[in-house]
């Protein structure tokens, strides 16, 4: 069973503005839900809070969606309320680059719990900060290691986030989501296996360095309905196609459908892969499987 982060009542009460008692009412009302533990407390899963402060829009003005200690996180938290991108971007930059990984998450859950759908913050807040650690690092300002550290934090958030958000049950299908076998990127993929869970998917993440020959023994056994490329760096343009027309292949003979997402794409010709769906964004993702449902 995958380890989910629980908040205790005291935890979701700070998160809510109120005290305790409050909580324990709320819940007892059943205007807050929640899980009992086998010891018969209380515990909250992200999704119990923001589906309350989601019901209860008065509530989410009072609700500490950021911990406020000095003036600078009071600020924050009206930003992450704004959904103000262009200020957070900056002040996440500097919190990755000096390595504060915990205060960096705070503002991402902040951003989940003030009801920003999920693609919103992918693309204009998570894509954005990556896109600026690289530059960063390409124009000599940051080390390479400083570029790993911060990329690989930010990684290890979107894991984070992932394991406290609402899962519903994966009864729409399963998705495979791989990379070409020369790709170390894999970021954006793991943000496309988060809104694929969340839209009901049972997702199968195979990511870096996945040659497509490999993947028919997974595809034989778990009948994948979609396989999800995510492509950043192509550096052999001839091999890559290569591996992408053996998964049309193995889409024509299997019969899953294929999508694709990232600037590498661009190097390849998908005309000759026809009907392979190339999404742009995140948001495009979410909009494709609302559609579809
Ligand atoms: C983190 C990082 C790494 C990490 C990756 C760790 C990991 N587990 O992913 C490591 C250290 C391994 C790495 C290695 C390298 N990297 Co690097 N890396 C980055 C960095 C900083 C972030 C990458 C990232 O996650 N971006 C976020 C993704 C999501 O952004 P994106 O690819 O633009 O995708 C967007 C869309 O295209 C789409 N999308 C992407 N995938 C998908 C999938 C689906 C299904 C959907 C719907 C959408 C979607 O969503 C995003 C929304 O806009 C970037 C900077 C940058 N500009 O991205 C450099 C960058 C990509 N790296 C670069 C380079 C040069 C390299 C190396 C060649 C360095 C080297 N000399 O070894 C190697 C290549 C290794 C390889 N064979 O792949 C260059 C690439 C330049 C180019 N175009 O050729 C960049 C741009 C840095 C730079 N400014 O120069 N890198």
């Amino acid at each position: 069973m995958e380890q989910l982060t629980y908040f205790n009542s005291k935890e979701a009460a700070n998160i809510l503005g109120v005290n305790v008692s409050t909580i324990k009412r709320w819940t007892e009302e059943g205007k807050l839900q929640c899980v009992k533990s086998s010891g018969g407390h209380r515990k909250f899963l992200m999704h119990h809070l923001s589906g309350f402060l989601e019901s209860n829009k008065k509530r989410a003005v009072k609700a500490t969606i950021f911990p406020v200690d000095t003036m600078e996180d009071l600020q924050v938290s009206r930003y992450i309320m704004k959904g103000d991108f262009s200020y957070l971007h900056k002040h996440a930059l500097e919190l990755a680059l000096s390595f504060e990984r915990i205060r960096l998450f705070k503002i991402l859950q902040g951003l989940y719990l003030a009801q920003h759908p999920l693609p919103v913050i992918y693309d204009h807040f998570v894509v954005p900060l990556l896109h600026e650690i690289g530059t960063l690092w390409e124009q000599g300002q940051i080390s390479v290691a400083e570029e790993h550290v911060a990329s690989q934090n930010i990684r290890d958030l979107l894991i984070r986030l992932q394991a406290i958000t609402a899962r519903p049950p994966a009864e729409k299908g399963t998705a495979l989501c791989l990379t070409f076998p020369d790709e170390l990127h894999d970021i954006g993929l793991k943000m496309a296996d988060h809104i694929l869970e969340l839209k009901g998917f049972k997702v199968l993440f195979s990511g870096q360095i996945t040659p497509a020959l490999s993947v028919e023994h997974l595809i034989k056994t778990f009948h994948p309905q979609r396989i999800y490329l995510s492509s950043t760096v192509v550096k052999n343009v001839k091999a890559t196609q290569k591996e992408l027309n053996q998964l049309k292949s193995f889409a024509n003979q299997y019969g899953f459908d294929l999508y694709g997402g990232g600037p590498g794409f661009s190097r390849l010709n998908i005309e000759t892969v026809h009907p392979l769906v190339w999404l742009p964004d995140f948001t495009a993702l979410s909009q494709s499987l609302t559609e579809k449902s």
